[in-house]
């Protein structure tokens, strides 16, 4: 087996500090979660970028800002800039921080439901762009999937030679509006994936550490952070990014699973 990927998602666009005051918007706070993860054993940071007064913003200055500052503090993470932004943002203002370069960012690869009257929209052709523009500036993206349906949309993707290989995914479960995490659900996606693909799964609140816990024992990869589930456990709020990471870092030594450093996670996902 591979050794663990672990991906901290430390900041969101919906998750505010009223909900968990350790929620990074400044700079400063940004720079604090992710040296905690990464100090903690996360190899890959998954970052929204905030205004200080916590609005999420995919202004690509302001990403320059926070990916220089986090670089400055852990030169070697990999930073996975979000190209999903928030719901209602458009297509360019989503993906203008992919002009940075960035060495990852995530690919949406379908719409769902996302709450209320939320719809977070990822059409065909937004999908098309996505991948396109990540293929121009070779960029390596992890695909979001949600839900069964969007794999199979990958998989029309790859046979039109629109997403490359490596293929590299992630099972977002437990979204009120997308596929649950449930262990049906992980094997049902797991057995779905194309030939030759990685995996990892992020769990959306309660979901997050039974799907990690599975992925650790069956070869997947992993990401938790306060962008998918605020509690360490029922009841009791994660102090920071590092906590949740922590945890998982326990699970795999359940499992004698190693973790990787940004350098072997690097490797795994055909990225060197
Ligand atoms: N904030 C969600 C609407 C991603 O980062 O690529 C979308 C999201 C997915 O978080
Ligand atoms: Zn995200």
């Amino acid at each position: 087996m591979d050794k663990l990927i672990i991906t901290c998602a430390i900041s969101g666009a919906e998750v505010m500090k009223e909900h968990n005051p350790a929620v990074p918007y400044s700079v400063e706070e940004m720079v604090e979660q992710a040296r905690g993860a990464y100090e903690a054993g996360a190899s890959i940071i998954h970052l929204h970028a905030r205004y200080d007064d916590g609005r999420p913003t995919q202004d690509k200055d302001r990403y320059d800002e926070i990916i220089q500052a986090i670089k400055k503090a852990c030169p070697d993470l990999i930073i996975q800039v979000s190209t999903g932004g928030a719901v209602g943002m458009s297509r360019q203002e989503r993906s203008s921080v992919l002009d940075l370069k960035p060495e990852m960012a995530t690919l949406d690869c379908g719409t769902l439901n996302f709450g209320g009257d939320d719809i977070f929209v990822n059409t065909e052709n937004d999908i098309i762009y996505f991948a396109n523009k990540m293929n121009e500036y070779h960029v390596m993206y992890e695909m979001e999937c949600f839900e069964k349906g969007h794999i199979d949309m990958t998989k029309r993707l790859i046979k039109k030679d629109i997403i490359k290989a490596h293929y590299h995914y992630s099972f977002v479960l437990g979204v009120n509006g997308g596929m649950t995490g449930e262990e049906r659900d992980f094997h049902f996606l797991r057995e779905s994936l194309p030939e030759g693909a990685t995996y990892s799964v992020a769990g959306i609140g309660r979901y997050e550490f039974p799907l990690a816990d599975l992925s650790v024992k069956y070869g997947g990869h992993v990401r938790v952070g306060l962008e998918d589930n605020i509690y360490l456990e029922k009841g009791v709020l994660a102090k920071s990014n590092a906590d949740l990471v922590r945890k998982v870092v326990e699970i795999a030594k359940k499992y004698n699973r190693e973790i990787a450093s940004p350098s072997e996670a690097r490797q795994i996902l055909g990225m060197e």
